[in-house]
């Protein structure tokens, strides 16, 4: 089989219409089916009709979105299963000017997390649950699941950009790494850049090495060096600056930092770090709640006195002016979260600024 059936063949398997990534029986219902008469003039047959769209992603030269509707590796205040959902409405609907293939949402079973964590009972029932074949060799759980698609998708398109909407942070854990090694492969020099009110650099949660709060470190190695990790927005930790750039290596910029200096002065100084050591492309993991409570507080873990989206679209953009954007991340949006208590406006203000970063990613992609 070439690489293009193989991938075909994968998505039909691992993926599902976009909108459908959290399983449900009637929970919003009408919000999907508005979803899908935008993307396919009506809300019958869904199945059918991204399946026909998905014969045309070879030939197709937009970047990708992809869904990731996992919070299993969250925790705090779940909810960023729907973020793929409500982002998506929000770009259609709302002013944004940005063109996209839409790959679908990976299918996701909400009680596992992944696959190194089950019992071979548990993985067999899965696998007959999800693929009608208990000896089906396909991983289970959502972020094996994430990781199997992304590699077989940067094997068979090396050229083609993928926009991940999450989920909680955990998810940006098979996405990075599958990236890094692709890009390894390509023999591309590349660095991550992370907005985040939270550092994610946790070595574990209560035994458990994969999840939002610890994605970061398992992909440090992966990079070409530990200091091409960039933190932006830091500001909830336990711990300052000092600690976390001399145990990991990585740089972080917290927000009071970027607002004393200015994210002019910031975006510079990391340009110029990056030129030092020859990088090429970026990879942009975007944690909502690097933005201000006020802006972001439709999500898991809302922090005040965090950036604005202002400060965050001028780094992002000048960064873009001398690096390729080649991979990119919007997650932890929980669209169903209220708490902001004078406001009644978190969802909308969260997607709002949501979609106006993800607006600049994806057409960041094109580049
Ligand atoms: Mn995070």
């Amino acid at each position: 089989m070439t690489n293009w059936s193989v991938l075909e063949t994968k998505i039909k398997q691992y993926l599902c219409p976009p909108g459908n990534g959290v399983f449900t029986v009637n929970t919003a219902q009408e919000r999907k089916a508005s979803l899908h008469t935008h993307l396919y003039g009506s809300s019958e047959n869904v199945v059918e009709s991204w399946q026909a769209q998905i014969t045309k992603l070879a030939d197709d030269t937009r970047p990708v979105v992809l869904g990731v509707c996992s919070d299993t590796g969250g925790g705090i205040l779940r909810g960023a299963n729907w973020g793929p959902l409500f982002l998506r409405q929000t770009l259609l609907n709302g002013n944004y000017d940005v063109d996209y293939f839409d790959v679908g949402d990976i299918r996701v079973n909400p009680h596992l997390l992944h696959d190194k964590y089950l019992n071979d009972a548990t993985i067999t029932n899965c696998r007959k649950a999800f693929y009608q074949d208990p000896q089906s060799p396909l991983p289970v759980s959502p972020l094996s699941i994430t990781e199997d698609f992304c590699d077989e998708f940067h094997k068979t398109f090396p050229e083609k950009r993928l926009f991940a909407i999450g989920g909680d942070h955990s998810v940006s854990y098979p996405l990075v790494r599958s990236y890094l090694r692709a890009k390894k492969d390509q023999g591309k020099k590349v660095a991550l850049i992370h907005f985040d009110a939270h550092t994610d650099l946790l070595v574990e949660r209560l035994g458990i090495d994969i999840c939002f709060g610890s994605w970061v470190t398992h992909i440090l190695d992966d990079l070409p060096s530990r200091d091409m990790a960039f933190q932006f927005g830091i500001r909830s930790s336990g711990r300052d600056r000092g600690h976390w750039e001399e145990t990991f290596g990585v740089n972080q910029f917290w927000t009071h930092e970027i607002n004393e200096r200015g994210a002019q002065s910031i975006a510079d100084e990391t340009i110029g770090k990056l030129k030092a050591n020859g990088i090429e492309e970026l990879y942009v993991s975007f944690d909502i709640d690097a933005l201000d409570a006020h802006f972001a507080a439709a999500t898991g873990t809302p922090e005040p006195d965090g950036l604005n989206p202002d400060q965050a679209l001028l780094i992002i953009s000048e960064l873009r002016k001398h690096f390729k954007i080649t991979g990119a991340d919007m997650v932890e949006i929980a669209p169903f979260l209220k708490t902001n208590d004078d406001d009644g406006n978190d969802q909308q203000k969260t997607l709002a600024a949501g979609s106006q970063i993800s607006e600049l990613l994806i057409n960041a992609l094109t580049d």
